[in-house]
């Protein structure tokens, strides 16, 4: 049976700001206080799904989230009518009113980890919400990942969903922006690969000393245990502490896998030659031949990659058995990356061409190509499992191409936040919405 890797990319929300919530990330902190223009980034990522559609890949697309999340600001002691939560926490507590407005829910490689039923213990695919524990803006969007996934994938003889693990930070899960999947084909059982930046119990693993390191041994192990995965199916590896110092706050800032394909820069690993052993001999198991493309320091350094997000890039199988990379507008900008890239594809190599898309709104909030997907590997009969309504199509892009241009502001900025009527315009685009992808009622305000 045929089987595919479908990308379902995050709805840019209709709150999209720069509120320069992410300690760790360098891109949200140096445009903090900029304004930002939420319909352009929504076309921008309606843009790139609509290309991918039309080179021939499953696109599906998974919604943004309720915001401002006035529930959390109610959890918070603002109390009143919902107009007055939002002018009384503007008036006391700025800063939690633009965490209850981000639309961060866009970097849908976090909202989740996902293993395909060739890997797990019971057949199904299984999905386990991140916590996102590290930082309060995105802690608050498991409930509602979760009520999404369960909407989109709904087929329980299919589908498998489990909650985020406990809210600790020594279950600190980011999703999948730490988690790869190798593979001969995606119907063939494959190996796991996680990448953790610390270890909450253990004191013999190094820690980064300066940015957090979000994501921890154990919670991966939680994962792999949730999803029923073999011990043989996979392999951890420590993300080097040095490169989250320099802003390198997820594995796919520095790393991205498809395939048989690992492409990683030189410093993104501690003790690198024992993982790719590792990878190669499970690999090997499942009939796979690993491959690695390593960059080197010397050609891109790691203030390149997190400036250009060159690693944040989409690695694509093409039916020719070559792959694309699709890069951000910001890896051209970027001299040593634009010609390391025009280097390896003329090399004759695996990645034959590079794809450069403008997701500049994203990007300034540290969310490039890779971070507004997340990849669910599916056979014939579970994609015809999944809610039809949130497959791509083109009339679905031109649906919501018009959606974007009749609900979203084009500019916004922190004093916009405190407006009520935002709120209103929120609820009644995302109304409309889950008309759109038959999603049924997932937002707290369609709930409660
Ligand atoms: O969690 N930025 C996100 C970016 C996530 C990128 N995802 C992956 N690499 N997979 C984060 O740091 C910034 C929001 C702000 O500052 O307004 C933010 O949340």
């Amino acid at each position: 049976m045929k089987s595919y890797e479908v990308n379902f990319d995050g709805l840019v929300g209709p709150t999209h700001n720069y509120g320069g919530l992410s300690y760790g990330n360098v891109a949200s902190q140096s445009n903090s206080q900029q304004s930002s223009n939420p319909k352009e980034a929504a076309l921008q990522g309606l843009a790139k799904m609509k290309a991918l559609m039309e080179m021939g890949f499953q696109q599906g697309v998974l919604a943004p989230q309720e915001r401002p999340d006035v529930a959390a600001l109610r959890r918070l002691g603002f109390a009143g009518s919902d107009a007055q939560v939002i002018e009384r926490a503007a008036k006391d507590a700025m800063p939690l009113l633009v965490a209850s407005c981000s639309a961060s829910s866009m970097w849908v490689a976090n909202a989740a980890t996902v293993s395909p039923s060739a890997d797990t213990r019971d057949g199904r695919v299984h999905f386990t919400a991140a916590n996102l524990n590290c930082k309060y803006h995105r802690s608050i969007e498991h409930p509602t990942t979760s009520r999404v996934l369960g909407a989109m994938f709904a087929d329980q003889k299919h589908f498998a969903h489990h909650a985020a693990l406990p809210a600790v930070a020594q279950f600190g899960d980011e999703g999948a922006a730490n988690h790869t999947r190798f593979c001969r084909d995606y119907g063939q059982a494959g190996v796991e690969f996680f990448v953790f930046g610390r270890s909450a119990f253990d004191t013999r693993y190094p820690a980064p000393q300066k940015y957090p390191a979000r994501q921890t041994l154990e919670a991966s192990q939680a994962v792999a245990r949730l999803h029923g995965l073999s011990d043989d199916g996979v392999v951890y590896a420590q993300q080097n502490p040095s490169v989250i110092d320099q802003g390198v706050f997820h594995n796919d800032v520095i790393a991205v896998g498809n395939g048989e394909v690992l492409f990683y820069h030189e410093d993104a690993f501690l003790e690198t030659d024992k993982m790719l052993a590792e990878l190669q001999a499970r690999l090997g198991k499942c009939g796979g031949n690993f491959q690695s493309i390593c960059v080197p320091r010397a050609q891109v350094t790691v203030e390149d990659a997190v400036r250009s997000y060159l690693f944040n890039s989409q690695l694509l199988s093409r039916a020719d058995g070559s792959m694309l990379l699709i890069v951000p507008e910001e890896c051209r900008g970027n001299e040593r990356v634009w010609q390391y890239l025009q280097s390896l594809t003329s090399s004759g190599g695996l990645i034959r061409e590079v794809k450069v898309f403008d997701l500049k709104q994203s990007m300034q909030n540290g969310g490039g190509p890779a971070c507004l997907r997340l990849r669910v590997a599916l056979n014939q009969t579970e994609l015809a499992a999944v809610n039809p309504g949130v497959i791509m199509t083109a009339p679905l892009y031109g649906t919501l191409t018009q959606w974007v241009d009749k609900h979203y502001r084009d500019r916004l900025s922190e004093n916009d936040l405190a407006d009520p009527q935002l709120l209103l315009e929120c609820r009644t685009a995302l109304d409309e919405l889950t008309q759109i992808l038959k999603l049924g009622a997932v937002y707290p305000f369609q709930i409660n």
